[in-house]
């Protein structure tokens, strides 16, 4: 007889993380996300998903992140990540969102049951799970109500502890290809550190000494993971600490962390009066996934350098050497972004290399980032990396140079490739490559800053009262419900030189998002807040939140 579900133990341990009737959730952009205090019996839920989902890929490790990343301290989230370190197959998603929906206990396993038999899961195979979590005050009690998930389904668990999400990711590829000829790295947090310190040293060896870095940590596990990677780095570069208080109740991702960067356009007021004229910093999120750089100018202005002009800087790098190794013929360099992508960014890239715009979400991009020989996608946010295919791997491996320059090109691609995290967006793999690539190019921050002028822009919030309501097409750009609003939107950005906007519902955050371009700041500020007041007016939201006209 097949393996069956341990349903006793699951009806026994879910009976002790009862899902709340009114609440509805979802898998959206990276996982499931909302307060804190309401995911009990989704962390209990995902244990034994995670379980299934291993079983499902015959007893390869799984990962499970614990962490609500930018979003306030308040929230939570867990997120899945499968065998090489990506994130879970779309499918899945789907189970995800019907498993954690299920009323009670009864339906719940009965969902379970479908789930063994439409998706054919062997439940005699083994599972394995890692999982990690960030610094949220509510992360222990998660982690035990997925522990118990884990034990109804049976699963082997390894606690990664505290620590980012990228170096989860990490640790689920690294485990998954240990001792196979992929193998990514020793699968552990020191593991990670040597590989990554290792390439960094040697792709700046002899270049000029770089100036100390300042990094905004948002008050989040990545401040632990910067203090660890600097003892790894020596004198290659000093990493300056910002923002590192994780035990201060409320100081995650407040006024600080990347996304604050973002979305006001401002310095962290924390960081001001101690980053001087010409010099460069940078902020991560909660969980260290994303990066946002920016310096003063000699007017104490500040700039940001967001993921668009990180992309634009890293693409170009990467196309010179693989130019100069004497690969061009053979490895084709592409960029992936979104609608979020800053109109300037796509003219420049676009004359340069192809380039795909996608809908929101790392997963969206890393797929399409896989169809190029080297992918380099990075959300403007901050949110990216870039993708080694395979034969581009093993072409770099094999690949005899002729000429010294050929040969020093060749080994600093070699290099790249481990430096990179490739598994997901990784703040502080992808702060060491920027700084790799400003010790090659010799570039201060204001001489990266002039690849392009960015257009200015604006990004809204709007609260709405349901936001499911919003649908896109067109990789996010137009709307398709509610009916109408796409017309009175295209409407109003005529009346702006150089006019973008689009409308799109929040993966994250219960808000939906109204991002706007146009060729002068106060015009962006308009229509950004003219086609927020237009979504309010549309789905009447809080009235509290009613858009302001404009700044
Ligand atoms: C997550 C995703 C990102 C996405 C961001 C915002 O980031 O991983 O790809 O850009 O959410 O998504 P949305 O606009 O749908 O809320 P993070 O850093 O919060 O995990």
């Amino acid at each position: 007889m097949p393996a069956q579900l341990p349903v006793e133990a699951i009806s026994t341990l879910s009976e002790l993380h009862p899902k709340p009737s009114h609440i509805r959730y979802q898998y959206g952009t990276a996982g499931f996300r909302t307060l804190g205090s309401v995911l009990d019996s989704v962390l209990f839920r995902v244990g034994i998903i995670a379980g299934l989902r291993s079983k499902k890929l015959d007893g390869k490790t799984i990962g499970v992140m614990v962490t609500a990343s930018h979003n306030p301290e308040p929230d939570n989230g867990v997120k899945l990540v499968d065998p090489r370190g990506e994130m879970l197959e779309a499918a899945w998603e789907a189970h995800a969102t019907n498993l954690a929906n299920a009323a009670t206990t009864e339906d719940f396993i009965n969902a379970l049951d479908t789930l063994v038999r439409v998706a054919k899961i062997d439940l005699s195979k083994p599972s394995r799970v890692v999982y990690a979590r960030d610094t949220r005050p509510s992360g222990p009690s998660l982690v035990a109500a997925f522990e118990d998930g884990l034990k109804a389904i049976g699963a082997e668990g390894r606690n990664a502890g505290v620590t980012t999400t990228p170096i989860l990711h990490y640790l689920v590829r690294a485990i998954n290809t240990k001792g196979k000829k992929d193998e990514y790295g020793v699968d552990s947090e020191e593991g990670y550190f040597t590989k990554l310190s290792g390439a960094f040293q040697k792709l700046v060896a002899g270049k000029t000494a770089l100036p100390p870095l300042i990094i905004d940590c948002a008050n989040g596990v990545g401040a632990e993971a910067v203090q660890k990677m600097s003892g790894y780095l020596g004198d290659s570069i000093k990493l300056i600490p910002y923002n590192a208080s994780t035990t201060t109740p409320g100081a995650l991702n407040n006024a600080c962390g990347a996304d604050f960067v973002k979305t006001t356009q401002k310095l962290p007021p924390s960081l001001a009066g101690d980053i001087k004229p010409g010099q460069r910093a940078c902020s991560l999120d909660g969980d260290a996934d994303r990066l946002m750089y920016y310096y003063l100018d000699d007017q104490n202005q500040f700039h940001m350098l967001d993921g668009d002009k990180i992309s634009s800087l890293v693409a170009g790098f990467i196309v010179d050497l693989v130019k100069i190794a004497g690969l061009d013929r053979t490895i084709r360099v592409g960029v992936v972004q979104t609608a979020y992508a800053n109109g300037s960014s796509t003219k420049y890239l676009a004359e340069r290399l192809p380039v795909r715009c996608v809908p929101t979400g790392v997963k969206h991009l890393h797929h399409a980032a896989e169809h190029f020989e080297v992918g380099v996608y990075f959300e403007a946010n901050g949110h990216g990396t870039v993708l080694f295919s395979p034969e581009t791997l093993q072409t770099l491996a094999t690949h005899e140079p002729s000429t010294p320059a050929q040969s020093t090109a060749l080994n600093h691609l070699r290099n790249l490739t481990l430096l990179i995290n490739q598994t997901v967006g990784d703040a502080i793999s992808d702060l060491l490559l920027v700084e790799t690539v400003l010790a090659h190019k010799s570039y201060s921050g204001a001489e990266w800053d002039s690849l392009y002028v960015d257009l200015p822009n604006r990004l809204v919030k709007v609260v709405v009262a349901d936001r499911h309501v919003f649908h896109t097409e067109d990789a996010e750009r137009r709307l398709v419900s509610p009916k109408g609003l796409q017309a009175k939107i295209d409407a109003l950005v005529k009346r702006y030189d150089g006019g973008r906007s689009f409308v799109r519902p929040s993966g994250t955050e219960d808000v939906v998002r109204v991002y706007a371009e146009a060729m002068i700041k106060s015009q962006a500020d308009e229509l950004a807040f003219r086609v927020a007041g237009l979504v309010y007016d549309e789905t009447g939201g809080d009235p509290n939140t009613r858009p302001r006209e404009f700044l």
